[in-house]
């Protein structure tokens, strides 16, 4: 694209993106995305029509630049263990390396998360021969700490299988919690030095209520479903995430990264389109939002979009809501 980006409009039009994950490596702005094809493909809660094979990263040296697709990071060919559906990454920089996770079915339809390595923060990306051990579900979020300590977030539910992993191993008719029980809470686990394994098994975070008292799983205008994003703001760890069937990111905080979390509120209303998806970053002296919807498609749920437009902070640390249509 050579045209300037702007707020709340596609980042680019000559592919479908969605699901970003934005960074700052070496000064600017890079956006780690899925990448919707353009085909027709039924939709069902399993998630089969979100059908992707490949990962193109974008980069903007301004916000206010034009928006580069960096062409062809990674294609499912190359990653021994997946079968199919690369649905949303995110990337991580240490070790003077560029890190992609991303999660895939694996050849038993099981959604396993792996990674891939770059010295560059625009690819091509190697896959790593299997999926990091313990891994599983979807949605990887890392979050490199100031002391350089680096979490995986993960988890999603309904096509995402977090269900069936209460146990703690794969039960495949597994379903959810009653509607009056804790929601089931995203994963994470801190990552290996070389941030190709998992440190530890994957341990659920509690996202309680002002009170202290556990979400439930009936409660979905707060609930997690997917598409947890961990940043960090004055001092506290800010999770939010995907309310999934009522279509809102939502946020919680705590003082320690493991949680509990506290909910605090909204932070994007429903876009068009039936998934919700972000990213929260800062660049320069602005905090942004990333997040996609359908509205390029006309509506069509797996043919997204990214966009971004300015977060802001009120004094308190909580954030402004934003409203995708008016701001
Ligand atoms: O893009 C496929 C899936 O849709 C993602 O993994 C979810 O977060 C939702 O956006």
């Amino acid at each position: 694209m050579t045209e300037p980006v702007k707020p709340n409009e596609p980042l680019v039009k000559h592919i479908y993106t969605a699901d970003p994950s934005a960074h700052v490596f070496e000064n600017k702005l890079y956006i780690y995305p899925s990448h919707d094809l353009d085909h027709v493909m039924e939709s069902n809660d399993n998630g089969d029509q979100y059908d992707m094979e490949d990962y193109h990263i974008l980069s903007l040296e301004d916000i206010d630049a034009p928006c580069v697709d960096h062409g062809e990071a990674l294609h499912l060919r190359s990653i021994p263990w997946a079968k199919q559906q690369l649905w949303a990454p995110d990337a991580a920089y240490k070790n003077n390396t560029y890190y992609l996770f991303f999660p895939a079915r694996d050849k038993d339809d099981i959604f396993r998360i792996g990674v891939a390595t770059s010295a560059s923060p625009s690819g091509p990306f190697t896959p790593e021969p299997d999926y990091i051990e313990g891994s599983f579900s979807i949605d990887p979020a890392v979050y490199v700490d100031e002391d350089q300590k680096a979490y995986m977030f993960f988890g999603g539910l309904w096509g995402g299988q977090l269900e069936k992993w209460q146990t703690g191993s794969y039960v495949p008719d597994a379903e959810g919690p009653a509607e009056n029980a804790p929601a089931l809470g995203p994963r994470m686990a801190e990552l290996s030095d070389d941030m190709l394994s998992l440190k530890h098994e994957p341990r659920e975070i509690s996202i309680v209520d002002e009170n202290g008292q556990p979400i439930t799983a009936g409660d979905e205008e707060r609930r997690y479903f997917e598409g947890p994003w961990v940043h960090k703001y004055n001092g506290y760890y800010y999770l939010s995430y995907s309310t999934g069937t009522t279509h809102n990111i939502v946020y919680a905080i705590s003082k320690n990264i493991e949680g509990p979390y506290v909910y605090q509120g909204k932070i994007l209303t429903p876009v068009i389109g039936w998934t919700t998806h972000h990213s929260i970053v800062q660049f320069k002296d602005k905090w942004y939002l990333f997040y996609h919807d359908s509205s390029l498609s006309g509506g069509a749920d797996n043919k997204r979009s990214v966009k971004f437009t300015e977060l802001k902070y009120n004094a308190d640390g909580t954030i402004q809501t934003i409203d995708p249509y008016n701001n």
